[in-house]
């Protein structure tokens, strides 16, 4: 059975959830939140080497990092495959997944994330809201019209759901939680292409599985009805 270690809000633990569900591998979830002091199980230095979180655990074997959970979870369960066989649609949905982790999560999803919840709600801090409009104004605006621009169907790459999907939306899902939205005028194809990613299946029960967390950190999941 596998174990993964997370928040079920987490951009990067709903990865190997979403990656689970589609291959139907059955896991359970056990709640570790890095945010709060403390809170990390006693062994959690060893399975998780840089405290972030998901780790998973499949029996004995333990492996940290949201993609190499997803391309060890690709390995075991090949089909339906996040990764596909073309060198060339391969090498778009690794450089979509990096994106994802390392521009939009880092540059616009972690610092909005941490003065819109994690200092007023868990730090019982103020919110730095110069930060916020740096990055709304100054720092998203690139990122949003790459994206619209490289979005022609229903998937970023081929024609189905891949990590580049699993990876790219889970960053828009906390965004829309947090209150944010996206501007309909400049950005339709992203806003359609968000929905649609939320609305397939494994996505679907994905975000159905987090409600209650989600209610119960009062976000906003209106975006996704
Ligand atoms: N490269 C890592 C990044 C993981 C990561 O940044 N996780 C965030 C949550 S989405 C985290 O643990 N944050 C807690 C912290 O920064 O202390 C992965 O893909 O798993």
């Amino acid at each position: 059975m596998l174990t993964i270690h997370g928040v079920p809000l987490s951009v990067h633990t709903r990865k190997p959830i979403v990656t689970a569900i589609l291959k139907k591998l059955d896991y359970t979830f056990e709640v570790v939140i890095p945010v709060i002091p403390d809170n990390p199980p006693a062994n959690w230095n060893t399975l998780s080497p840089t405290g972030l979180i998901p780790v998973l655990q499949d029996g004995g074997y333990t492996l940290p990092d949201s993609t190499a959970i997803c391309l060890y979870l690709e390995k075991k369960q090949p089909a339906p495959a996040i990764l596909p066989d073309d060198a060339k649609h391969y090498g778009r949905v690794l450089w979509f997944d990096a994106y994802a982790g390392g521009t939009i999560y880092r540059h616009v999803v972690h610092p909005l994330f941490i003065q819109t919840i994690v200092r007023p709600n868990i730090r019982k801090e103020s919110t730095d809201k110069a930060l916020v409009d740096d990055v709304l104004n100054n720092v998203q605006p690139k990122i949003l019209n790459y994206l619209e621009s490289q979005i022609s169907g229903k998937f970023l790459v081929g024609d189905t759901m891949t990590l580049a999907d699993i990876a790219i939306v889970s960053n828009f899902i906390v965004y829309h939680y947090m209150g944010y939205r996206l501007d309909a005028a400049k950005y339709p194809k992203l806003i359609a292409y968000i929905k649609g990613i939320a609305a397939t299946d494994a996505y679907g029960k994905a975000l159905d599985d987090e409600r209650p967390f989600v209610a119960s950190m009062g976000l906003d999941r209106s975006f996704f009805g």
